[in-house]
């Protein structure tokens, strides 16, 4: 969708605008949209009050309007069976105000909302698992010193801490001896997230960078703001490109975030810029290093087992950790079927990560194709589908390209 609307403006400047009007709408009007982009209003596709497109059909509606509109949004761990109230910290730069942000309760929910079936993320067994396996790997964590330091140049206690204490990072847990590797192995395909992962990057959605396990002690250092729409320059940034397209939501690379310990108001931790995904300049050096504005930026106040879902469109880092308990976090990226970022898929996972895996893992391992190009997907219960390509078109294909496939 981004190709054909960017191939159509054309990459200029001008056509760069035009195109990020259209990716930062609010799918609101697709039509008007549209009309900006191809010189002519197409009519407005069935909506799913008329049975027709059910667009990013994973999430509820309000999960839809939030997504869009903060660029983020925490899967709970516990989800109620109704729409409930939404619970927002903000955390200015000396203290914690709590909004609660009630949402309008519905007796009839809007029918381009899914039924809401995934009444939990990650249950406390699954949690405890997931941090007996980090346990068992303690002696793995590298902590970030002198160069390797996130906080940069910052003069901000926010994002430097203690000013010696690094963020610890564990990697590899996708490779780790059974049993070790399982609770991190499912995170590729937890019936409780497919739904999301599927309504924001798509179907046929892949792993971009390797997991990574973080821990941040008393005292550790943050991660200054990066990602965001717009690189330093002020070009559009569009790797990571975050649209809305006749009500359908994408982003280049999604992050979701395990969060293994709570996170309370002004703890600290991962913290975002809300709506910066749809930004139109750079964040400004005193913003990323968390030295002004930092009561515009927002902490989310998690549970363990919750998943922060978010756009890496959006500006986002970490918080320095201020709370007496350790946070430890387990971060993803997730990219489109036909997108990469990260590399590490080339030129093959690593045999470890790749060896006793199931079909649906690896599916979500598939370097970047096209979903079409006869790809092994995941279907919305965690199966895998095979792809679908016919032994007529391969043989075909060999006898052009030498291929199977072009
Ligand atoms: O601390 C977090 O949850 C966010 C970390 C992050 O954005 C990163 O490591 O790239």
């Amino acid at each position: 969708m981004l190709r054909g609307a960017l191939g159509r403006v054309g990459a200029g400047a001008l056509g760069r605008q035009v195109a990020r009007g259209v990716m930062s709408g609010a799918g609101g009007a697709p039509q008007g949209v549209n009309g900006a982009v191809n010189g002519a209003a197409r009519p407005a596709p069935p909506g799913p009050a008329t049975g027709g497109r059910n667009p990013s059909a994973g999430l509820t509606g309000e999960e839809k309007f939030l997504f869009d509109a903060a660029g983020y949004f925490v899967a709970r761990q516990v989800r109620p069976p109704h729409p409930a109230p939404l619970t927002i910290v903000a955390v200015p730069s000396s203290s914690s105000v709590r909004t609660d942000n009630p949402l309008p309760a519905r007796e009839d929910r809007p029918s381009d909302a899914a039924p809401r079936r995934r009444t939990q993320v990650f249950s406390p067994a699954e949690v405890a698992e997931m941090k007996a396996a980090v346990e068992a790997h303690e002696a793995g964590f590298a902590e970030r010193k002198d160069g390797l330091r996130l906080s940069g140049d910052s003069t901000a206690t926010t994002l430097t801490g203690d000013g010696s204490t690094g963020r610890k990072d564990l990697g590899g847990c996708l490779g780790w001896p059974e049993p070790y590797c399982q609770p991190f192995r499912r995170l590729l395909h937890h019936p409780g997230l497919i739904p999301y992962i599927h309504s924001i990057v798509g179907s046929g959605y892949r792993l971009d960078h390797m997991p990574l396990i973080i821990r941040q002690e008393k005292g550790a250092e943050g991660f200054h703001l990066h990602g965001g729409s717009t690189l330093e320059n002020g070009d559009w940034d569009h790797s990571l490109t975050y649209g809305v397209y006749n009500g359908e939501i994408r982003t280049n690379l999604l992050g979701m975030t395990v969060q293994l310990t709570d996170v309370g108001p002004g703890d600290g931790g991962f913290a975002i810029m809300p709506g910066s995904h749809k930004a139109n300049f750079p964040c400004p050096k005193s913003l990323k290093n968390m030295e002004q504005y930092t009561d515009y930026l927002l902490q989310p106040e998690t549970k363990a087992g919750d998943v922060v879902f978010f756009s890496e469109a959006a500006s986002h880092g970490t918080m320095a950790w201020n709370a007496d308990h350790t946070r430890t976090a387990c971060i993803i990226r997730f990219a489109p079927s036909y997108l990469a970022y990260g590399r590490a898929y080339t030129p093959e996972w690593s045999p470890e990560m790749l060896e006793g895996m199931t079909d649906a893992q690896r599916a979500v391992l598939q370097p970047p194709y096209h979903e079409r190009l006869d790809r092994p997907v995941l279907n919305i219960d965690g199966t895998a589908q095979e792809g679908k390509y016919s032994t007529m078109k391969k043989n075909f294909n060999e006898k052009v390209f030498k291929n199977k496939y072009y």
